[in-house]
Order: structure tokens, then C-alpha cells, then sequence
């Protein structure tokens, strides 16, 4: 029996600096994310959106922790409800809204599964500290946060920290990573597949190495993927495009590895922003993405 779908919407823009990654969801649901994943025979209930207060009624604090507050309140009921679906037995998308999203989806998921893989494709590590950040936006600490390195607030979701161990993390299409945020990943042996690595061994080959890693002695994968993983001429509509990504075959077939895999639990898709966008190609891509994460082309 497949397992039902629960699509949650997190209208998130709090974590970086461009206007329009709110509108995420709706660009996804646009490009008709639930009747695809009906078609591939799943049932699927969309759960709407969660509450996120709009950027203008708050007043920056922290500059290397922009909208704190803010984003530990959305984080917290994000956990809830991602646990609550969870522990009906069902298959959560949570859909950015940037990827500060994920410190509340792998909060409410480790409720559950005790040992989660967790797959980060992605052309930024999301590794920063306060300390290490440039830009102060959250966006950009959400996979240290779940590891447990970060501020105490945004650790401790769902009440404990930290949620993952760092020999089931892998980052997959890293192109873009900060100085101090690449000591940070060495420091806790974190497995990085930068796009390097996809040029020389393959994507091919990257999957199956970072599907390994993620599933040893795990409960199930999370896959968080962010759409600027893609190269920009497939996914034009992020707020921190960064050329030479992976191409719209291989992010598909890396999809389709995962569905072969039949470990993954759970998945984010984050950053699609469509005031940056062309025609709503981004969250297009995204929804063709999901698809072959759920078994679009594998027969
Ligand atoms: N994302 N490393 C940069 C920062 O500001 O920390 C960029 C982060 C991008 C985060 O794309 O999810
Ligand atoms: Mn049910
Ligand atoms: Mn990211
Ligand atoms: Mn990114």
C-alpha cells in the first residue's frame, strides 16, 4: 500500500531578504502538484497553509539572526503538524517558503523516526552559525541547526537537540559555501557532494553513495530539496541563484534513485520564488521533481 501524501504549506519569506518566496506554495499548487501525485496513484490530502506573520510587522532585533522570534514560533508549528501527519502514517511535503522551513520539518519528523537520514540537495550547505553567517538570514543555518549547532532557540524545536548525527547527513550540489561555514562541515565530518563531485563520479554515483549514508541504521530519508540545487536555466525563480547546477536530467534521475531506494519518508521543497520566476518554471520543475521522487518513471 502506498502511503498517503499530506501536502503542508509554510508561506515562509522571514528567513532570507527577497520578497516573493511566500508565494511558494501557491506557485507549487499552481502547477498542480496534488492531481500529478493523484495520477501516480497516491491519495492526497492538501492541509492548506500555516500561519506566518508578514515581514512588515516585525521589527529586526537580531542582525545575525534576522526575525528570530518570528521563525521559532512558524518552526514550532511546523513540527507539530509535520508530527501529527507523521504519526497517521502518512508522507509529508512541506512546501517553502525558504529553507528555513526544514528546522520545523525535521523537528516534527524525529518525533516519530528516532534515526533520520537526511538528504540536503542544495547549492548552499545551510551550515551558518550567528558567528558564521554573512547575512544573518536563517535560511541559511537550517541543516547546522538540526545537528544541534546554533542558537538554543532554533535547536531545541519540538524539545530536543540534537536531531540528527552527522554520519546520516549528506549535502548533495553544493556549489556555494561560506569560508567559515566549509570549517564548520569538516569540523563535524559531515559527507559533501559538491557539484565537483557530480561532475567526476556522476550523479549517478553520488546517489548511491549518498543514499547509503543516509539510510545506515536509519528509520528513513528525509529529502530537502531546494530548488537553486538546480541549474538556474530549469530553476530561474530563487532568491540565491548560483550557476552550474545540477541539470534537470540528473536532479530526475537522482529523484528517481531516491523512489528505487524506498527509504525516503518525508520531503521539503523549498525556495521557489515566483516574482524571480519565468512562467512559473520553477515550481514546474518542482512539481516534476516530486514526481519521480514518488515514482513518475521508474517502472
Ligand atoms: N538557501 N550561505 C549564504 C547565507 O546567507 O548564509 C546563502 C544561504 C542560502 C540558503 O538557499 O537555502
Ligand atoms: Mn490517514
Ligand atoms: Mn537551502
Ligand atoms: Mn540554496
Amino acid at each position: 500500500m502506498k502511503k498517503m501524501i499530506s501536502i503542508i504549506g509554510v508561506p515562509m519569506d522571514l528567513g532570507q531578504n527577497r520578497r516573493g518566496v511566500d508565494m511558494g506554495p501557491s506557485a507549487i499548487r499552481y502547477a498542480n502538484l496534488k492531481e500529478r501525485i493523484k495520477r501516480l496513484g497516491y491519495k492526497v490530502e492538501d492541509r492548506g497553509n500555516l500561519h506566518v506573520p508578514t515581514a512588515e510587522t516585525y521589527k529586526i532585533e537580531n542582525e545575525k539572526l534576522k526575525y528570530l522570534p518570528a521563525v521559532v514560533k512558524v518552526s514550532e508549528d511546523i513540527c507539530k503538524e509535520v508530527s501529527a501527519v507523521v504519526k497517521e502514517g502518512h508522507f509529508p511535503i512541506i512546501l517553502g517558503g525558504d529553507h528555513s522551513i526544514a528546522i520545523g520539518s525535521i523537528a516534527g519528523l524525529t518525533q516519530v523516526y528516532k534515526k533520520l537520514g537526511v538528504i540536503w540537495f542544495d547549492a548552499h550547505a545551510d551550515f551558518n552559525t550567528a558567528e558564521t553567517t554573512p547575512s544573518g538570514n536563517i535560511h541559511g543555518m537550517p541543516l547546522a541547526c538540526s545537528l544541534g549547532i546554533g542558537h538554543e532557540d532554533l535547536i531545541n524545536i519540538g524539545g530536543f537537540s540534537p536531531k540528527v548525527a552527522p554520519e546520516n547527513v549528506v549535502i548533495v550540489g553544493a556549489r556555494s559555501v561560506d569560508p567559515e561555514e566549509r570549517e564548520l562541515i569538516k569540523q563535524h565530518g559531515i559527507t559533501c557532494f559538491t557539484m565537483h563531485e557530480v561532475d567526476k563520479m556522476g550523479i549517478g554515483k553520488v546517489m548511491e553513495e549518498a543514499i547509503r549514508i543516509a539510510s545506515e541504521g536509519t528509520d528513513g530519508i528525509h529529502l530537502s530539496l531546494d530548488l537553486d540545487s538546480i541549474d538556474p536555466d530549469m530553476a530561474p525563480g530563487v532568491g540565491t541563484p548560483v550557476l552550474g547546477g545540477v541539470t534537470y536530467r540528473e536532479g530526475h534521475l537522482a529523484m528517481e534513485m531516491l523512489y528505487q531506494s524506498g527509504k525516503v519518508v518525508s520531503c521539503d521543497v523549498v525556495e521557489v520564488n515566483p516574482i524571480l520566476d519565468k512562467e512559473n518554471k520553477t515550481a514546474r520543475t518542482a512539481v516534476e521533481m516530486v514526481c519521480s521522487l514518488l515514482g513518475q518513471s521508474v517502472l
